[in-house]
């Protein structure tokens, strides 16, 4: 008996090989349904679903435990307003030059641009704040491993919003410094994904991608 006051048992579920399989291939194949959607319909979306899906990003492993994340729901009209001027007018120099041609040819087959739409359209931006470090009493406390945490995070809220039933972009504009000013947040809290969430148009198309096989995903030995 471990008398550990930290520890405490872990409640773990144990499958059937037979269920093993079926959720593994059930999650599978629905995971292989989602796909980045750039044209958001204005249809509102319970509020509350994305609550849930941010629990679940919550939920993520991270370096010694510190959670250096904060997820932005934004909604206000004026600010988003604000963040789309904002966010073109660095894109526009992006597509423009700042990438170089080799970047703009491996765009290409995305047809992605400077405008940002969506950015006004879709009923919630989630934007992912990354902690390098925190302030506690007063004190800076280094985090650990905050892009590999924040990334596993944002792939949780990302998995769970879609089957939640939402459609999701995963925008990096680029770069974010904007939007440091822009949502008034302190300084440890750096930008790391904005998440457009909605109800794709109903007309949406998306590029006609080839996902790669398990055999070149995997190598065994
Ligand atoms: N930030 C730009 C460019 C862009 C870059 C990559 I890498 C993408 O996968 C998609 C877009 C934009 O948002 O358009």
């Amino acid at each position: 008996m471990n008398s550990d006051s930290r520890f405490h048992a872990l409640e773990f579920q144990r499958f059937s090989e037979a269920d093993m399989r079926t959720r593994a291939q059930e999650f599978q194949a629905h995971m292989s349904q989602r796909r980045t959607v750039r044209e958001f319909s204005d249809e509102p979306i319970p509020m509350d679903v994305l609550d849930e899906c941010i629990r679940v990003a919550g939920s993520a492993p991270s370096g010694a435990h510190r959670q250096p994340w904060t997820f932005v729901v934004l909604t206000d009209p004026e600010v988003r307003s604000r963040l789309r001027v904002a966010a073109e007018e660095e894109e526009r120099i992006n597509y423009g030059g700042r990438m170089n041609e080799e970047w703009l040819h491996a765009l290409e087959p995305l047809g992605t641009d400077s405008n940002k739409p969506f950015l006004e359209v879709a009923p919630a931006l989630i934007i992912v704040l990354r902690h390098a470090w925190d302030e506690v009493d007063g004190q800076r406390i280094q985090n650990y491993y905050t892009q590999e945490s924040v990334g596993i995070a944002a792939g949780f809220l990302i998995a769970a919003l879609h089957n939640a039933g939402l459609a999701t972009l995963t925008h990096t504009p680029s770069p974010m410094n904007f939007l440091c000013e822009i949502l008034e947040r302190p300084a440890n809290e750096k930008p790391y994904l904005l998440i457009p969430v909605g109800y794709p148009v109903s007309d949406c198309e998306v590029p006609a991608l080839k996902r790669k096989s398990l055999d070149e995903l995997v190598v065994r030995r």
